[in-house]
């Protein structure tokens, strides 16, 4: 899954691709990497992000997924919110799925659309909300707590109308968790795979790799690796990275040596 930031402000590519025709050659590329998705978002969810309009997030994601969808590639469209009327218009631009950092707890009636035009989500964990999650997390045990967080979510999706074989699970690597907290998640993915639906893992250039490496950002390409590679040991499906070439012959090799991940995605 290849990220397609549309903001001004997200932590590693905000502002980059913030023209539609930047940020469609950008998913386009990302593509031809070998991205069988491509997840595009208009909402950066960076600690302490401020909320943005609706009318504002609409501006900036549709143009683009209509570019993308226009191409007619070998590729899924996914959109990264948390709102309805986003989701909506998405779906209706060409997008196959909702991608909701909020697990359907933002917009509940979001469940409800995601049913009717059968499209796939993805549910993530977040402690609380961008603004404040990264203000002293706090768990007892996380990798538990974000398990039963998920299985409640994925049970209200069911209870919307939601069939199971849509929907896929994230552990929210960097939402509303420490160093630690993150590290744990890695080392004990195994259990949120054993919810029985396919993992999504977010760790691409995140903080917790740069704690770890001491390394600015950009430089965190190594570190991302390492963790998407992890990740796919551990069971993991799905992975969201902003450098699809590079990480997917990492995993390329993994899934060669250790055996695919048990889940396929939608082009695969
Ligand atoms: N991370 C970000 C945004 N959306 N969605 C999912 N499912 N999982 C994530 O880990 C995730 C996400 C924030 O990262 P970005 O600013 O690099 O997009």
């Amino acid at each position: 899954m290849g990220v397609v930031n549309v903001t001004p402000d997200s932590f590693s590519d905000g502002g980059l691709y913030l023209e539609p025709a930047a940020a469609v050659a950008h998913g386009l590329s990302l593509a031809a990497d070998g991205a069988a998705i491509l997840d595009v978002g208009g909402e950066s969810t960076r600690p302490g992000a401020e909320p943005v309009s609706v009318e504002e997030e609409l501006r900036r994601v549709i143009p683009v997924i209509e570019g993308l969808a226009s191409a007619d590639g070998e590729f899924a469209i996914s959109i990264d919110t948390t709102k309805l009327e986003v989701a909506r218009a998405a779906l209706d631009a060409g997008a196959r799925m909702v991608n909701d950092v909020s697990a359907l707890r933002f917009d509940p009636g979001l469940a409800g659309l995601v049913a009717e035009r059968e499209a796939g989500c993805c549910l993530m964990h977040m402690l609380g909300e961008p603004r404040t999650m990264q203000r002293e997390p706090r768990y007892d045990d996380v990798v538990s707590e974000v398990a039963s967080f998920l299985e409640e979510r994925m049970r209200f999706a069911l209870a919307e109308g939601v069939p199971e074989e849509r929907i896929w699970l994230d552990p929210g690597i960097g939402f509303g968790k420490t160093v630690e907290h993150n590290l744990a998640l890695l080392r004990r993915l195994g259990e949120i795979v054993a919810i029985g639906r396919p993992v999504v893992i977010g760790a691409s250039r995140k903080s917790f790799l740069g704690a770890v490496t001491e390394r600015e950002v950009h430089d965190r390409l190594p570190g991302t690796i390492a963790a998407n590679v992890m990740a796919l040991e551990r069971g993991a499906a799905i992975f969201r990275v902003h450098d699809v070439a590079e990480v997917r012959d990492a995993l390329r090799v993994t899934a060669a040596t250790v055996g695919p991940p048990p889940w396929t995605t939608p082009n695969s």
